[in-house]
């Protein structure tokens, strides 16, 4: 089986300091955050900047900064957002992606999202597939339903996207598709064979997805854009903390752990 590729969700757009304490925010915060995953065993970062103030911006020259502290302490892949929050526009949106990082993430497809709508048009999900293969990034595919994966293979189809394809199943946001292992079973299936996958399990479905991933030969998503807590009533210390544990369950199961330069391999990365 193909090593494990952990992607350490740092930050998100959502989650704030009063839910979880130690919430990097700053580029530095994040940047140390970045490297303490890295050093627990994670080979990828997902990226959500934060103004100064605290809250989610698109803005390049933040997403900039970031990019550069990470790249000075380690050779982790830098994956930006292009979620964002769900204010943002789909210009603001794109920006980080002018930045030609490895990779970006591409939401196939529009659901609610908690109270709010997530807002990904055909429109838009071709401009944002257009703009990444222009500047040479390959996109995480965020399937947050069903119906992201067949628009996924239809930006395929339009000569729009090029497989294989890597696919993030965001599984467990309240008003989109619940995290069970059902849920994550039939997911899989409709995959074809040679696209690889990871999981990105919200709250308490994050173990449980990822332990899965571990056995299908799937990969891993964890972090506090997903998951603030350790276990019932217990936050978790960190985003390392919840990285080591799968890197703990993974070698507990005979599944070696990716560095960054195996994702690139097995990701197709230049
Ligand atoms: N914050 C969500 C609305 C992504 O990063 O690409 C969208 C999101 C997906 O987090
Ligand atoms: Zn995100």
């Amino acid at each position: 089986m193909e090593k494990l590729i952990i992607t350490a969700a740092l930050t998100g757009a959502e989650v704030t300091r009063a839910q979880q304490p130690n919430l990097p925010l700053t580029p530095e915060e994040i940047a140390v955050d970045a490297l303490a995953c890295y050093e627990a065993g994670a080979s990828i970062v997902h990226i959500h900047a934060r103004d100064t103030e605290g809250n989610p911006t698109q803005d390049a020259q933040v997403y900039k900064e970031i990019k550069d502290k990470i790249a000075e302490k380690c050779n982790i892949i830098f994956q930006p957002s292009t979620g964002g929050a769900v204010w943002h526009t789909p210009e603001q949106r794109l920006q980080p992606v002018d930045l030609a990082p490895e990779m970006a993430t591409l939401s196939c497809g529009t659901c609610n999202f908690g109270a709010d709508v997530f807002m990904n048009s055909e429109e838009y999900m071709e401009k944002f597939a257009k703009k990444m293969m222009e500047v040479g990034v390959k996109p995480e595919i965020e399937v947050f339903e069903r119906g992201m994966i067949e628009n996924a293979k239809t930006l395929v189809k339009k000569g729009l996207l090029k497989t294989p394809l890597h696919v993030d199943f965001v599984l467990g946001v309240p008003g989109a598709c619940p995290g069970t292992p059902e849920d994550l079973m039939y997911m899989v299936r409709q995959l074809p064979e040679d696209w690889t996958w990871t999981v990105a399990g919200i709250g308490r479905s994050e173990l449980p997805l990822a332990v899965m991933a571990i056995i299908l030969g799937g990969h891993v998503r964890v972090g506090f854009e997903d998951n603030v807590y350790y276990g019932k009533g217990r936050l978790a210390k960190s985003n390392a903390e919840l990285v080591e544990r799968i890197v703990r369950i993974a070698k507990e199961m005979g599944r070696e752990i990716a560095t960054p330069d195996e994702a690139r391999a097995i990701l197709g990365l230049k």
